[in-house]
């Protein structure tokens, strides 16, 4: 029986085709698609980040941690969508003006999917205007953005504001997210939800658009 421990020390390294062997040698033995997740890939990631703020491990060592990362999550994507029943709504998802992280974005994705949700994904760097429009236009429920960096959380702001201005906020629901985002800051710009984690995002998603 695999140890879940091997995939997170082999993400570390960057291992990409080893981490999907053994996401997928887990799949095959049963192993639950949460646990393969949280104590395999993002146990490794974890470390990884840590490594990173302590200047232990720099940025060519973090991106191919991130693209096994990505490699293993799309391994378990079809399962942890598999409870996916009828569309609930439509969304749109994307990483803020300036910043590029995209792995968390990802998962939350990922998890709305897997909730029945149809997810339109902006990618990075999406400005205000872009969120907006792409509402408007795909006719989404919600908007939901991530951002990682204190410097770029700011443009969520800007994406109220533009929701604002376009006459759209009260139709559409504004949802934020990312490490550096807090409920106060999520109050502070008058978006309506906030939540720490990609599951949760995919339960306030659904709610958001029931209501
Ligand atoms: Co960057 N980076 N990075 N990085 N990076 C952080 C974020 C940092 C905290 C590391 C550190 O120094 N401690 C730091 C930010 C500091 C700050 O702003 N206070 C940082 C920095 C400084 C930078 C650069 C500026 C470094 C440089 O160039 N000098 C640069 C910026 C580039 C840019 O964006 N313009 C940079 C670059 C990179 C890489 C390209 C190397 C790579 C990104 C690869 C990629 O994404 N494709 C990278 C990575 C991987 C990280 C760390 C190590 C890991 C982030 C991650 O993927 N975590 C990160 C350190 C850390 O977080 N410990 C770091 C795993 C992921 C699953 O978690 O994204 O938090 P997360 O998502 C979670 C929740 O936050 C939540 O759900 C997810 C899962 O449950 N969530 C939502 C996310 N979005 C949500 C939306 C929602 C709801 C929940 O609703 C809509």
């Amino acid at each position: 029986m695999i140890n879940l421990s091997e995939i997170s020390e082999n993400l570390q390294r960057g291992k990409t085709k080893v981490v999907k062997e053994l996401v997928q040698q887990a799949i095959d033995e049963g192993c639950k698609p949460e646990d393969i997740l949280e104590q395999g890939l993002l146990h490794g990631m974890g470390i990884i980040g840590e490594k990173f703020k302590n200047n232990e491990v720099y940025v060519p060592e973090v991106l191919v941690a991130a693209r096994a990362m990505n490699a293993g999550a799309q391994l378990l994507k079809p399962l942890l969508a598999a409870s996916g029943v009828a569309a609930t709504g439509k969304v749109c998802i994307g990483t803020v003006q300036g910043d590029l992280h995209d792995i968390g974005k990802n998962l939350v994705k990922m998890m709305m999917e897997g909730k029945g949700l149809e997810v339109v994904d902006l990618g990075t760097d999406v400005s205000a205007d872009t969120f907006v429009q792409a509402a408007i236009e795909q006719n989404c429920q919600v908007i939901c953005c991530s951002a990682l960096l204190t410097t770029t959380m700011n443009v969520m702001g800007d994406v109220v504001k533009a929701a604002e201005a376009a006459g759209v906020r009260d139709k559409v629901k504004i949802m934020v997210g990312g490490a550096p985002v807090n409920e106060d800051f999520c109050k502070s710009i008058g978006a309506d939800c906030y939540t720490t984690d990609a599951a949760s995002a995919a339960d306030a998603a659904v709610a958001l658009c029931k209501a």
